[in-house]
């Protein structure tokens, strides 16, 4: 394995000098974050940020993400020239020695929690999602806070785009995926990129939207749509391990097994009873996955890909982006080097 972590730029408070004093560790994952969903990124910026990164003795290897517009999703016709953009976006990147790049396929939201800062027993911060909270929450009307959501929509731009996915079915959504993988894998293949799917978190429709990246039988079927190396996976063990039905160690194993696996990332999560899920530390004691276990099964089947620890907790007094403060995401990374080693 390859251990990696997230990094959002020269505005960063976690400074790339710290990340390489993590033991082990080689990558650094990252995006370039002024330009807008849909468009083309220069050829500059991305040479920019690689020998920033580079520079800083860490590898340029993991793009996440390179976002989908949604008219791709929708099935626009508009989309054409979105996919067009997105080719080329895969060859920049490829050309400049990224070998893995992440995204998602989830209508309008990225990951939702209904709290940020979450004060746990010890003192500690976290995010969680409780469902008595979701339920609660209206996304249309104007509580457009939380930082897994693009606030550059506005509230009546949110309507439209609520409107337009009324008559997306899942089928539709599957169709529109199907579509765009048959125009950028035969991309990804030619410039050597891996194209890593992250699955919909949480794993489950909300606010009556579709989400269809949720459940083994759903990565089977996502697999299947395009049988290419280059069309795999990036597990989030967090995101597919708050659906109590997922049985997360054995779809590691599958997906490892069959090479269709190229970044994990690495966090534990604490199951309630009705659902709803709060983010704990990585520790396998702390939360409801077994993450020896999920190591142990990579290191079995000679995992090779990129890991890095998701979210942390705010933990001694540290402040800054909810979810990727320095401080417990490199407890996690020690706790994964650990692990890998004891393996
Ligand atoms: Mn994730």
């Amino acid at each position: 394995m390859k251990l990696s972590f997230r990094w959002y730029g020269a505005d960063d408070a976690v400074k790339l000098e710290y990340i390489r004093q993590i033991p082990n560790m080689k990558s650094i994952v990252t995006a370039i974050y002024d330009v807008p969903v849909g468009l083309i990124w220069s050829e500059a910026s991305i040479s920019a940020l690689k020998n920033t990164v580079e520079a800083a003795g860490l590898g340029f290897d993991v793009i996440e993400s390179v976002p989908v517009h949604e008219d791709i999703k929708l099935g626009k016709p508009s989309r054409e020239q979105y996919i067009e953009n997105y080719k080329e976006n895969i060859r920049r990147l490829g050309s400049a020695g990224v070998s893995v790049i992440c995204y998602n396929f989830m209508p309008v939201f990225d990951w939702t929690r209904t709290k940020l800062d979450k004060e746990l027993p010890d003192g500690s911060t976290t995010l969680v999602y409780y469902k008595d909270q979701l339920d609660k929450m209206d996304p249309l009307n104007g509580e457009l806070a939380l930082p897994g959501w693009d606030s550059s929509y506005k509230k009546e731009g949110l309507q439209t785009l609520f409107d337009e996915y009324a008559s997306i079915t899942e089928e539709d959504l599957w169709a529109n995926l199907s579509h765009f993988l048959s125009e950028i894998i035969p991309v990804a293949e030619e410039f050597g990129v891996k194209m890593a799917i992250h699955p919909d978190d949480p794993p489950y429709p909300i606010f009556s939207l579709p989400r269809i990246i949720t459940c083994e039988a759903n990565l089977d079927r996502f697999l299947k749509l395009y049988d290419s190396e280059y069309n795999g996976l990036t597990f989030c063990t967090g995101s597919l391990g708050c659906a109590l039905t997922n049985d997360i160690p054995a779809m590691v194993d599958k997906y490892s097994s069959l090479g269709r696996i190229h970044f994990l990332h690495l966090r534990n999560v604490k199951n309630l009873p009705d659902g709803s899920f709060e983010e704990s530390a990585h520790l396998s004691e702390c939360g409801s996955l077994d993450m020896a276990k999920i190591i142990k099964t990579l290191k079995h089947n000679g995992f090779d890909g990129y890991i890095r620890p998701d979210h942390g907790r705010m933990i001694w007094g540290e402040s800054g982006r909810a979810g990727y403060g320095l401080y417990d995401r490199a407890l996690g990374a020690a706790y994964i080097n650990g692990l890998w080693e004891m393996a």
